[in-house]
Protein backbone atom coordinates (compact mmCIF):
# COMPACT_ATOMS: atom_id res chain seq x y z
CA UNK A 1 0.00 0.00 0.00
CA UNK A 2 1.38 3.37 -0.84
CA UNK A 3 1.12 5.54 1.87
CA UNK A 4 0.76 9.55 1.89
CA UNK A 5 3.98 10.67 3.10
CA UNK A 6 2.77 14.42 2.63
CA UNK A 7 -0.65 14.80 3.75
CA UNK A 8 -2.36 18.08 1.83
CA UNK A 9 -0.96 21.49 3.77
CA UNK A 10 -4.58 22.56 3.78
CA UNK A 11 -8.13 22.06 3.25
CA UNK A 12 -8.70 25.84 2.43
CA UNK A 13 -11.69 26.50 -0.06
CA UNK A 14 -8.90 28.60 -2.14
CA UNK A 15 -5.39 28.69 -3.57
CA UNK A 16 -2.42 31.05 -2.17
CA UNK A 17 -2.90 33.14 -5.03
CA UNK A 18 -6.11 33.99 -4.50
CA UNK A 19 -5.70 34.33 -1.04
CA UNK A 20 -3.36 36.97 -2.07
CA UNK A 21 -5.48 38.92 -5.32
CA UNK A 22 -8.35 38.72 -2.80
CA UNK A 23 -6.23 40.17 0.12
CA UNK A 24 -4.66 42.99 -2.14
CA UNK A 25 -8.19 44.21 -3.23
CA UNK A 26 -9.29 44.20 0.31
CA UNK A 27 -6.28 46.15 1.48
CA UNK A 28 -6.25 48.26 -1.36
CA UNK A 29 -9.94 49.07 -0.61
CA UNK A 30 -9.59 49.82 3.00
CA UNK A 31 -6.19 51.97 2.57
CA UNK A 32 -7.61 54.10 -0.19
CA UNK A 33 -10.51 55.14 1.88
CA UNK A 34 -8.00 55.94 5.20
CA UNK A 35 -6.38 58.19 2.52
CA UNK A 36 -9.52 59.86 1.27
CA UNK A 37 -10.60 60.67 4.86
CA UNK A 38 -7.24 62.34 5.20
CA UNK A 39 -6.96 63.76 1.77
CA UNK A 40 -11.08 65.45 2.58
CA UNK A 41 -10.05 66.87 6.51
CA UNK A 42 -7.05 68.65 4.44
CA UNK A 43 -9.59 70.11 2.48
CA UNK A 44 -8.94 68.53 -1.11
CA UNK A 45 -12.20 66.96 -1.94
CA UNK A 46 -15.55 68.77 -2.48
CA UNK A 47 -19.26 68.09 -1.72
CA UNK A 48 -20.34 64.81 -0.14
CA UNK A 49 -17.68 61.78 0.25
CA UNK A 50 -19.08 58.38 1.40
CA UNK A 51 -16.49 55.51 2.47
CA UNK A 52 -16.49 51.98 2.26
CA UNK A 53 -14.63 50.73 5.37
CA UNK A 54 -15.65 48.02 6.68
CA UNK A 55 -17.48 46.20 3.39
CA UNK A 56 -14.25 45.47 1.33
CA UNK A 57 -15.60 41.91 1.44
CA UNK A 58 -18.31 42.40 -0.73
CA UNK A 59 -17.14 44.71 -3.20
CA UNK A 60 -14.06 42.06 -3.41
CA UNK A 61 -15.84 38.79 -3.14
CA UNK A 62 -18.32 40.27 -6.17
CA UNK A 63 -16.44 41.62 -8.63
CA UNK A 64 -13.53 39.23 -8.38
CA UNK A 65 -15.86 36.61 -9.44
CA UNK A 66 -16.51 38.92 -12.62
CA UNK A 67 -14.77 38.57 -15.92
CA UNK A 68 -13.04 42.02 -17.19
CA UNK A 69 -15.86 42.21 -20.01
CA UNK A 70 -18.79 41.78 -17.26
CA UNK A 71 -20.41 45.33 -15.82
CA UNK A 72 -20.47 46.76 -12.69
CA UNK A 73 -23.07 48.90 -11.52
CA UNK A 74 -22.65 51.56 -7.81
CA UNK A 75 -24.02 53.82 -5.98
CA UNK A 76 -22.16 56.98 -4.28
CA UNK A 77 -20.29 55.00 -2.18
CA UNK A 78 -18.55 53.63 -5.29
CA UNK A 79 -14.71 54.27 -4.52
CA UNK A 80 -14.10 50.39 -3.44
CA UNK A 81 -15.92 49.24 -6.54
CA UNK A 82 -13.86 51.43 -8.73
CA UNK A 83 -10.98 50.36 -7.54
CA UNK A 84 -12.00 46.21 -8.10
CA UNK A 85 -12.95 46.69 -11.44
CA UNK A 86 -9.36 47.59 -11.64
CA UNK A 87 -9.59 51.79 -12.37
CA UNK A 88 -6.45 52.49 -11.27
CA UNK A 89 -5.31 54.27 -8.21
CA UNK A 90 -4.27 57.58 -9.80
CA UNK A 91 -7.57 58.11 -11.67
CA UNK A 92 -10.11 57.24 -8.64
CA UNK A 93 -8.05 59.58 -6.40
CA UNK A 94 -7.88 62.20 -9.11
CA UNK A 95 -11.39 62.37 -10.07
CA UNK A 96 -12.03 62.87 -5.95
CA UNK A 97 -9.99 66.12 -6.55
CA UNK A 98 -11.63 67.45 -9.43
CA UNK A 99 -8.55 67.11 -11.54
CA UNK A 100 -8.85 66.27 -15.74
CA UNK A 101 -6.99 63.54 -15.40
CA UNK A 102 -9.85 61.67 -13.18
CA UNK A 103 -11.76 58.69 -14.81
CA UNK A 104 -14.95 60.96 -15.30
CA UNK A 105 -12.75 63.82 -16.26
CA UNK A 106 -13.15 65.78 -13.33
CA UNK A 107 -16.58 66.25 -14.24
CA UNK A 108 -17.91 63.85 -11.78
CA UNK A 109 -15.86 63.87 -8.10
CA UNK A 110 -16.78 61.45 -5.54
CA UNK A 111 -20.01 59.91 -6.00
CA UNK A 112 -19.88 60.02 -10.30
CA UNK A 113 -16.84 57.71 -11.14
CA UNK A 114 -16.85 55.84 -14.12
CA UNK A 115 -14.81 54.40 -16.77
CA UNK A 116 -16.56 52.44 -20.23
CA UNK A 117 -12.92 50.88 -20.37
CA UNK A 118 -13.98 49.01 -17.23
CA UNK A 119 -17.21 48.51 -17.98
CA UNK A 120 -17.75 50.50 -15.15
CA UNK A 121 -21.39 51.58 -15.11
CA UNK A 122 -20.78 54.39 -12.79
CA UNK A 123 -21.72 55.60 -9.23
CA UNK A 124 -25.15 57.57 -8.74
CA UNK A 125 -25.67 60.02 -6.32
CA UNK A 126 -29.42 59.02 -6.13
CA UNK A 127 -30.33 55.89 -3.83
CA UNK A 128 -31.83 53.07 -6.08
CA UNK A 129 -30.79 55.25 -9.35
CA UNK A 130 -28.26 52.24 -10.37
CA UNK A 131 -30.73 49.98 -10.49
CA UNK A 132 -32.73 50.65 -13.42
CA UNK A 133 -29.42 51.31 -14.95
CA UNK A 134 -27.90 48.06 -14.15
CA UNK A 135 -31.05 45.78 -15.54
CA UNK A 136 -30.60 47.61 -18.84
CA UNK A 137 -26.76 46.84 -19.14
CA UNK A 138 -28.38 43.24 -18.73
CA UNK A 139 -31.20 43.67 -20.68
CA UNK A 140 -28.32 44.73 -23.62
CA UNK A 141 -26.07 41.82 -23.24
CA UNK A 142 -28.82 39.45 -23.66
CA UNK A 143 -30.39 41.17 -26.46
CA UNK A 144 -26.78 41.40 -28.16
CA UNK A 145 -26.50 37.85 -27.55
CA UNK A 146 -23.09 38.33 -25.70
CA UNK A 147 -22.03 36.31 -22.06
CA UNK A 148 -21.82 39.41 -19.92
CA UNK A 149 -23.06 39.40 -16.60
CA UNK A 150 -24.09 42.82 -14.47
CA UNK A 151 -23.18 43.18 -10.79
CA UNK A 152 -25.65 45.68 -9.37
CA UNK A 153 -24.45 47.31 -5.79
CA UNK A 154 -27.18 49.02 -3.48
CA UNK A 155 -27.89 48.96 0.18
CA UNK A 156 -30.75 48.43 2.33
CA UNK A 157 -32.19 51.51 2.37
CA UNK A 158 -32.50 51.19 -1.54
CA UNK A 159 -34.50 48.07 -1.58
CA UNK A 160 -37.94 50.13 0.23
CA UNK A 161 -37.31 51.95 -3.15
CA UNK A 162 -40.28 51.28 -6.24
CA UNK A 163 -37.06 50.67 -8.62
CA UNK A 164 -36.33 47.87 -7.18
CA UNK A 165 -39.45 45.76 -7.05
CA UNK A 166 -39.83 46.79 -10.82
CA UNK A 167 -36.63 46.22 -11.73
CA UNK A 168 -36.80 42.78 -10.11
CA UNK A 169 -39.95 41.97 -11.78
CA UNK A 170 -38.43 42.87 -15.49
CA UNK A 171 -35.13 40.67 -14.50
CA UNK A 172 -37.10 37.77 -13.71
CA UNK A 173 -39.68 38.07 -16.50
CA UNK A 174 -36.75 38.25 -18.76
CA UNK A 175 -34.46 35.92 -17.02
CA UNK A 176 -31.93 38.75 -17.24
CA UNK A 177 -28.17 37.87 -16.58
CA UNK A 178 -27.94 40.25 -13.50
CA UNK A 179 -26.96 39.70 -9.88
CA UNK A 180 -28.37 42.35 -7.45
CA UNK A 181 -26.06 42.78 -4.79
CA UNK A 182 -27.50 43.98 -1.66
CA UNK A 183 -25.06 45.44 1.33
CA UNK A 184 -27.25 45.44 4.31
CA UNK A 185 -25.40 47.52 6.81
CA UNK A 186 -28.34 48.22 8.87
CA UNK A 187 -28.52 51.46 7.99
CA UNK A 188 -29.59 54.28 6.17
CA UNK A 189 -28.13 57.30 6.87
CA UNK A 190 -29.53 57.52 10.59
CA UNK A 191 -32.92 55.66 9.37
CA UNK A 192 -31.97 51.98 11.09
CA UNK A 193 -33.66 49.00 8.68
CA UNK A 194 -36.08 47.60 10.61
CA UNK A 195 -37.36 50.85 11.06
CA UNK A 196 -38.33 51.42 8.06
CA UNK A 197 -38.75 47.99 6.86
CA UNK A 198 -41.94 45.77 6.93
CA UNK A 199 -39.94 42.48 5.90
CA UNK A 200 -36.32 43.02 7.02
CA UNK A 201 -35.74 39.86 5.18
CA UNK A 202 -34.27 41.16 2.02
CA UNK A 203 -33.52 37.84 0.72
CA UNK A 204 -36.68 36.54 0.14
CA UNK A 205 -37.66 39.27 -1.35
CA UNK A 206 -36.18 37.20 -4.86
CA UNK A 207 -38.45 34.16 -4.85
CA UNK A 208 -41.61 36.82 -4.58
CA UNK A 209 -40.31 37.30 -7.98
CA UNK A 210 -39.30 33.91 -9.26
CA UNK A 211 -35.58 34.20 -8.59
CA UNK A 212 -33.48 33.21 -5.92
CA UNK A 213 -32.75 34.89 -3.08
CA UNK A 214 -29.53 34.55 -0.40
CA UNK A 215 -27.88 35.91 2.63
CA UNK A 216 -24.55 35.64 3.22
CA UNK A 217 -22.00 36.71 6.14
CA UNK A 218 -20.91 40.29 4.15
CA UNK A 219 -17.68 40.25 6.22
CA UNK A 220 -16.33 37.10 4.62
CA UNK A 221 -15.14 37.42 1.59
CA UNK A 222 -14.78 33.67 0.54
CA UNK A 223 -18.67 33.25 1.50
CA UNK A 224 -19.61 36.12 -0.69
CA UNK A 225 -17.12 35.03 -3.10
CA UNK A 226 -18.84 31.25 -3.16
CA UNK A 227 -22.28 32.80 -3.62
CA UNK A 228 -21.42 35.56 -6.45
CA UNK A 229 -19.88 32.10 -7.98
CA UNK A 230 -22.74 30.51 -8.45
CA UNK A 231 -24.89 33.12 -9.22
CA UNK A 232 -22.36 34.12 -12.07
CA UNK A 233 -22.50 30.76 -13.48
CA UNK A 234 -26.73 30.97 -13.32
CA UNK A 235 -26.52 33.88 -15.53
CA UNK A 236 -24.05 33.09 -17.54
CA UNK A 237 -25.77 30.06 -18.29
CA UNK A 238 -29.09 32.08 -19.04
CA UNK A 239 -30.59 30.94 -16.23
CA UNK A 240 -31.95 34.40 -14.92
CA UNK A 241 -31.21 37.16 -11.86
CA UNK A 242 -30.15 36.72 -8.31
CA UNK A 243 -31.27 38.56 -5.33
CA UNK A 244 -28.04 38.06 -2.87
CA UNK A 245 -28.11 39.89 0.31
CA UNK A 246 -24.70 40.69 2.46
CA UNK A 247 -24.91 41.27 5.94
CA UNK A 248 -22.15 44.12 6.50
CA UNK A 249 -21.34 46.91 9.05
CA UNK A 250 -19.81 49.98 7.57
CA UNK A 251 -17.45 51.38 10.32
CA UNK A 252 -17.42 55.09 9.69
CA UNK A 253 -20.65 57.19 9.41
CA UNK A 254 -23.04 57.67 6.33
CA UNK A 255 -20.74 60.23 4.92
CA UNK A 256 -17.29 61.78 6.14
CA UNK A 257 -19.81 65.08 6.93
CA UNK A 258 -21.56 62.55 9.51
CA UNK A 259 -20.61 62.82 13.35
CA UNK A 260 -22.04 59.18 13.44
CA UNK A 261 -23.74 59.35 16.78
CA UNK A 262 -26.44 57.41 16.13
CA UNK A 263 -25.64 54.32 16.06
CA UNK A 264 -24.36 52.76 19.90
CA UNK A 265 -20.62 52.28 20.63
CA UNK A 266 -21.29 48.51 21.45
CA UNK A 267 -22.90 47.87 17.99
CA UNK A 268 -19.83 49.38 16.06
CA UNK A 269 -17.44 47.36 17.97
CA UNK A 270 -19.38 43.95 17.34
CA UNK A 271 -18.60 44.56 14.08
CA UNK A 272 -15.45 45.47 14.22
CA UNK A 273 -14.90 42.18 15.87
CA UNK A 274 -15.52 40.76 12.43
CA UNK A 275 -13.59 42.97 10.12
CA UNK A 276 -13.38 41.22 6.84
CA UNK A 277 -9.39 41.76 6.16
CA UNK A 278 -8.99 40.34 9.82
CA UNK A 279 -10.74 37.37 9.29
CA UNK A 280 -8.92 36.54 5.66
CA UNK A 281 -5.33 36.90 7.66
CA UNK A 282 -6.38 34.24 9.91
CA UNK A 283 -7.77 32.11 7.31
CA UNK A 284 -4.91 32.44 5.11
CA UNK A 285 -2.35 32.11 8.25
CA UNK A 286 -4.66 28.83 9.74
CA UNK A 287 -4.14 27.00 6.36
CA UNK A 288 -0.53 28.25 5.71
CA UNK A 289 -2.28 30.27 2.41
CA UNK A 290 -0.14 33.59 3.36
CA UNK A 291 2.09 34.62 5.87
CA UNK A 292 2.86 38.02 8.50
CA UNK A 293 5.26 38.91 6.30
CA UNK A 294 3.40 38.86 3.16
CA UNK A 295 0.55 40.75 4.76
CA UNK A 296 2.88 43.73 5.99
CA UNK A 297 4.48 43.48 2.06
CA UNK A 298 1.49 44.33 0.51
CA UNK A 299 0.56 46.98 3.18
CA UNK A 300 3.40 48.39 2.30
CA UNK A 301 2.85 48.04 -1.64
CA UNK A 302 -0.47 49.77 -1.50
CA UNK A 303 0.41 52.40 0.70
CA UNK A 304 2.95 53.37 -1.61
CA UNK A 305 0.42 52.88 -5.06
CA UNK A 306 -1.82 55.00 -3.00
CA UNK A 307 0.63 57.94 -2.12
CA UNK A 308 1.43 57.80 -5.73
CA UNK A 309 -1.98 58.30 -6.55
CA UNK A 310 -2.14 61.05 -4.01
CA UNK A 311 0.84 62.81 -5.69
CA UNK A 312 -0.22 61.85 -8.83
CA UNK A 313 -4.06 63.66 -8.25
CA UNK A 314 -2.56 67.19 -6.83
CA UNK A 315 0.05 67.72 -9.26
CA UNK A 316 -2.68 66.90 -12.14
CA UNK A 317 -4.30 69.96 -13.79
CA UNK A 318 -8.28 71.18 -12.81
CA UNK A 319 -10.18 71.26 -16.17
CA UNK A 320 -10.11 74.80 -18.21
CA UNK A 321 -13.31 77.12 -18.29
CA UNK A 322 -13.01 76.42 -22.04
CA UNK A 323 -14.03 72.83 -21.64
CA UNK A 324 -17.17 73.61 -19.86
CA UNK A 325 -19.48 71.79 -22.39
CA UNK A 326 -16.99 68.84 -23.51
CA UNK A 327 -18.02 65.73 -22.95
CA UNK A 328 -21.62 66.67 -22.50
CA UNK A 329 -22.89 64.79 -25.72
CA UNK A 330 -22.06 61.10 -26.22
CA UNK A 331 -20.03 61.79 -29.23
CA UNK A 332 -16.99 64.35 -27.62
CA UNK A 333 -13.88 62.94 -27.20
C1 LIG B 1 -33.97 59.09 -4.02
C2 LIG B 1 -33.14 59.57 -2.86
N1 LIG B 1 -33.73 59.77 -1.66
C3 LIG B 1 -32.99 60.17 -0.60
C4 LIG B 1 -31.65 60.40 -0.74
C5 LIG B 1 -30.81 60.80 0.46
N2 LIG B 1 -30.00 59.66 0.87
C6 LIG B 1 -28.70 59.55 0.50
S1 LIG B 1 -28.02 58.13 1.03
C7 LIG B 1 -29.42 57.62 1.78
C8 LIG B 1 -29.47 56.32 2.55
C9 LIG B 1 -29.36 55.12 1.69
O1 LIG B 1 -29.03 54.00 2.45
P1 LIG B 1 -28.69 52.61 1.85
O2 LIG B 1 -29.44 52.43 0.56
O3 LIG B 1 -28.92 51.59 2.90
O4 LIG B 1 -27.16 52.67 1.47
P2 LIG B 1 -25.87 52.93 2.38
O5 LIG B 1 -25.72 54.42 2.48
O6 LIG B 1 -26.10 52.28 3.69
O7 LIG B 1 -24.75 52.35 1.62
C10 LIG B 1 -30.44 58.57 1.61
C11 LIG B 1 -31.79 58.45 2.17
C12 LIG B 1 -31.08 60.21 -2.02
N3 LIG B 1 -29.77 60.37 -2.24
N4 LIG B 1 -31.83 59.77 -3.05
Amino acid sequence: MVQELTPPLSTARISAEEARMLYQDMTLGRLFEDKCAEMYYKGKMFGFVHLYNGQEAVSTGVIKALKPSDYVCSTYRDHVHALSTGIPARAVMAELFGKATGCSKGRGGSMHLFSSEHNFLGGYAFVAEGIPVATGAAFSAKYRGTDQVTACFFGDGACNNGQFYECLNMAALWKLPILYVVENNFWAIGMAHERATSDTDIYRKGPAFGMPGYRVDGMDVLAVREAAQQAIERARAGEGPTLLECITYRFRGHSLADPDELRSPEEKEFWRQRDPIKQLERYALEHNLMSEAEFQAIQAETTALIEDAVTFALESPEPTLDELYRFVFAEDE
